[in-house]
């Protein structure tokens, strides 16, 4: 081993105390779930990805926000660097993203993930730029469900009279009165204090978030009606983005992708595993749903949804299929 003479030692010393620390920029990505739930894993593997492809060159800072619109919001005015939401209140912001709210328009993940995959999910996230906001990625929520605390609903006209909390989502508010029930759109900040106080019976929601959430704690049953595909994005301001040289913006959309696989793979694991949990958590849950049923009670719905909404897109996303 080579001894390096004592002078050599304090320069290096000298050298390294006063260079300057490596000029680390901070991204700050906000989501409305706990850190161990289906968006949490998305932005730990963004967070990942960024810090190992830069060399440490960015710190991506995850921060906890239930309050979704709120959060949008903040991405436009540019006081937030980026924020994962499911498409929520998104149509409010850039209104052609609600053709993807449509109750029982996907038929399984494998249709959604490909849709939103396909050139019709980039021409939606393009939507976004002269909104002032950018549509980095396509995330996943999940396949909503309904829980609630009256009784269990086996059919339509068992959700007749239910109060329910839905997003601040007109498609969806449309569906559930349609339905007959009393929709009641809130920002999930509010969800469980409404639901323990009684301000509604209801809310639905995909397995991973009533999982994450406990919200079994404060409803008793669970239907699987699985009544419409909850797509979720990661949403960050433009001028942000632009900030960033042209090389840690690839990183910046690879890491993106990186979130992608492991927020749908993590939606996967627990749409495997979170019904018998809930089960065990002690939900009443039915599992035989004659979505037919649902869908027919909703028809009027549907007939507005062609007239008010991208009808061509509705019918070309419906009759979406794989490339065999
Ligand atoms: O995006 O508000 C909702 O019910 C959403 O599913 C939740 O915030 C996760």
């Amino acid at each position: 081993m080579q001894i390096i003479p004592r002078l050599a030692l304090g320069a290096l010393l000298a050298a390294a105390l006063t260079a300057p620390a490596l000029a680390q920029t901070e991204i700050t990505v906000q989501h409305p779930l706990p850190l161990q739930s289906h968006y949490g894993a998305g932005a730990t593997a963004l967070k990942e990805a960024l810090e190992r492809a830069t060399g440490g060159r960015y710190r991506v800072t995850i921060q906890r926000n239930d309050n979704e619109r709120e959060m949008i919001e903040s991405v436009q005015i540019g006081t937030l660097d980026c924020t994962i939401t499911s498409t929520g209140p998104v149509g409010n912001f850039v209104p052609a993203v609600r053709v993807v709210d449509v109750p029982f328009l996907f038929r399984d993940y494998a249709h959604a993930r490909g849709v939103l995959d396909s050139e019709i999910g980039q021409q939606l996230l393009g939507q976004f730029t002269p909104r002032g906001l950018t549509g980095v990625v396509w995330l996943e929520n999940g396949f909503r469900h309904l829980t609630n605390s009256r009784h269990a609903v086996n059919s339509p006209d068992d959700i007749r009279g239910l109060k329910v909390r839905t997003m601040e989502n007109p498609v969806h508010m449309r569906a559930f009165r349609a339905l007959g029930a009393l929709p009641t759109p809130m920002a999930f900040s509010e969800l469980v204090p409404a639901l323990q106080q009684g301000t509604v019976d209801g809310q639905e929601n995909p397995i991973p978030v009533i999982v994450a959430n406990n919200l079994n704690q404060v409803q008793r049953f669970l239907t699987l009606t699985g009544h419409v595909y909850s797509p979720a994005l990661l949403i960050c301001n433009p001028a942000m983005l632009q900030r960033l040289a042209a090389a840690d913006r690839t990183a910046f959309q690879a890491a993106a992708v990186a979130a992608q696989r492991a927020n749908r793979d993590r939606v996967t694991a627990d749409e495997n595993t979170g019904v018998e949990e809930l089960r065990r958590r002690g939900m009443t849950v039915t599992t035989e749903v004659d979505r037919g049923r649902f869908q027919t009670a909703l028809a009027a719905a549907f007939a507005q949804y062609e007239r008010e909404l991208d009808g061509a897109l509705l019918r070309r996303i419906r009759d979406w299929r794989a490339a065999q």
